[in-house]
């Protein structure tokens, strides 16, 4: 198969009116630099300080296999000796991957460690107490997270702090050639492609994306991602909405989106269109942070 490898754009700084008007509303996806390399986090963060932060702490671990979910739980310290065995070469199965785990809710002393935080970038609603809309991926060279869009349809800032990732992204047109199942995951594996068994995919466009440490990626709704990290990674997301994306989320509702997904969009919309506040939609919505899908 002839692949011609799309790029995406890379902005330096980039500015909340240009990052709106360029590429949100046109939904393209872009790398932004220049922003993080800021925060205290960038050179704090590492397994030892989370685990200095919350020694008691038991976080959840994922195996993807087969389209299945299995998790495993671990303080940060054991989590860091797993990986430390592995990333020495005494263990050789990959070990299972930290993957969504609302890290600022379970310390909040981190939210300081990211501020000045891109608020620039979010619909205002989000401004109150935006970090509890978070999830972190933290996991060892190799980990992958395979081919899916987030689930709500949402927009996707996505924050890597330490490691590389590599992202091959789809735009939301190429879902048709990559074989959808169970709402969101795709059957299709990029880095080696069974065209005999999924032959559409030959129309498909990849995009590959290497993210750096310091690098913030935008992912407009439904852009589909397979993700391999190249080295022990420590990374943060916010899905978040704007009033168009939610309402295309709730159309998606006719098109075989869960009716758990179906309500938490809802509760969005209720924010960001009729404008309750976040405070009376949070208690609502807090739960999504456990979903796994
Ligand atoms: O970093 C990863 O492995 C997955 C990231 C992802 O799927 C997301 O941010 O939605
Ligand atoms: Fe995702």
């Amino acid at each position: 198969m002839l692949t011609i490898d799309l790029e995406i754009d890379r902005r330096y700084q980039l500015s909340g009116d240009d990052f709106l008007s360029e590429y949100v509303n046109k939904s393209r996806p872009v790398v932004i630099s220049g922003v993080i390399q800021n925060w205290d986090g960038f050179t704090k963060w590492s397994l030892p300080y989370f685990q200095s932060l919350a020694p008691e702490l038991k976080i959840y671990a994922k195996h993807f296999n087969k389209g299945k979910i299995e998790i495993e739980n671990f303080t940060f310290q054991e989590y860091a000796d797993v990986l430390d065995k592995y990333e020495q070469g005494e263990q050789q199965t990959l070990p299972p991957y930290c993957h969504d785990l609302p890290l600022f809710s379970l310390i909040p002393e981190l939210v300081k460690d990211v501020e000045p935080f891109v608020l620039e970038y979010l619909p205002k609603w989000y401004s109150y107490k935006w970090w509890r809309y978070c999830q972190f991926f933290i996991g060892p060279s190799r980990s992958l997270t395979p081919l899916h869009f987030d689930c709500l349809l949402t927009n996707n800032l996505f924050f890597q702090i330490s490691g590389r990732k590599q992202f091959t992204l789809f735009l939301k047109e190429d879902a048709q050639y990559c074989y959808r199942y169970n709402w969101r995951w795709f059957k299709v594996d990029p880095e080696k492609p069974d065209l005999a068994q999924y032959p559409l995919y030959r129309n498909a466009k990849p995009i590959q994306v290497i993210v750096n440490p310091g690098d913030i990626l935008y992912m407009p709704p439904g852009t589909l991602h397979h993700v391999r990290s190249w080295d022990k990674s420590i990374s943060f997301n916010i899905d978040w909405h704007t009033q168009s994306s939610v309402l295309q989320g709730l159309a998606a509702s006719a098109k075989g989106m869960p009716l758990k997904n179906i309500y938490y969009n809802f509760l969005l919309a209720l924010g960001l269109i009729f404008k309750v506040p976040p405070q009376v939609i949070f208690k609502f919505y807090k739960t999504y942070l456990n979903y796994v899908s």
